[in-house]
């Protein structure tokens, strides 16, 4: 079954929501392929809408079934490998972390408009406009409450790795990329989630990538 997944994504080195289901499919072993789609290609929407209508990456397809928006692909994850551990299972772990993903799909516009994910760059300094410190600071808020109330088990934020790292995973890139100063428990996460194998694989393999989107280079 599990070879059936086909994941298609943009470029590793920018795309942020790519990022989620990708990091989440490696963490838990799934062999799956992948596609990746420049997304400066002038026919990367058409592209795209071949496999999605709703013209965006990332695009699941499991068999017959095609998945789209990070989210509902992490859900979908979720429900079809059941035996894995995507979601915590204590009931008031697992609301947390489908609230803060939620709130990490729906919110946080400041930072990610500001602070645009490159994890081939440094930008220390860059991105501080308006709304990008008081997004820092929710984010943060989130990462110590959960690792202090549910993350005894290991060095995630429910201990062990689940879709909630995923959906915080660009963050963390994008906190490296612009060197932004981080309270000691953050700090810890970050360094957990950036030394994760699968992190490591996706920077090796964006290192590498053979494009530039100019606009995220700034
Ligand atoms: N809410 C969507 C956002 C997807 C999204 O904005 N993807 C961007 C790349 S990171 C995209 O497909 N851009 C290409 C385009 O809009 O043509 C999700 O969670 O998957």
């Amino acid at each position: 079954m599990a070879t059936d997944l086909h994941l298609v994504i943009g470029n590793k080195a920018y795309s942020s929501w790519s990022l989620r289901p990708w990091i989440a499919m490696k963490a838990h072993g799934l062999v799956f392929r992948e596609t990746v789609i420049h997304l400066d290609d002038p026919e990367a929407k058409a592209k795209i809408l071949g496999f999605s209508p709703a013209g965006k990456v990332p695009v699941l397809q499991h068999g017959d079934i095609t998945v789209w928006e990070s989210l509902a692909i992490l859900d979908y994850l979720a429900e079809a490998f059941f035996d894995r551990h995507w979601w915590p299972t204590d009931p008031s772990a697992r609301a947390m972390a489908r609230a803060i993903s939620a709130e990490m799909h729906a919110g946080f516009s400041a930072l990610r408009s500001n602070m645009t994910m490159n994890v081939r760059r440094s930008l220390p300094g860059k991105g501080r406009a308006e709304g990008v410190g008081g997004d820092i600071a929710r984010i943060t808020a989130i990462w110590r409450e959960c690792r202090g109330k549910f993350g005894a088990g290991g060095p995630y934020l429910f201990g062990a790795f689940s879709n909630a790292d995923a959906m915080f995973a660009p963050v963390v890139t994008r906190f490296k990329t612009y060197a932004v100063e981080l309270d000691a428990v953050s700090q810890a996460y970050s360094d957990a989630v950036l030394n994760h194998p699968a992190m490591k694989e996706w920077y090796a393999s964006a290192a590498v990538e053979p494009w530039v989107i100019d606009k995220y280079e700034a």
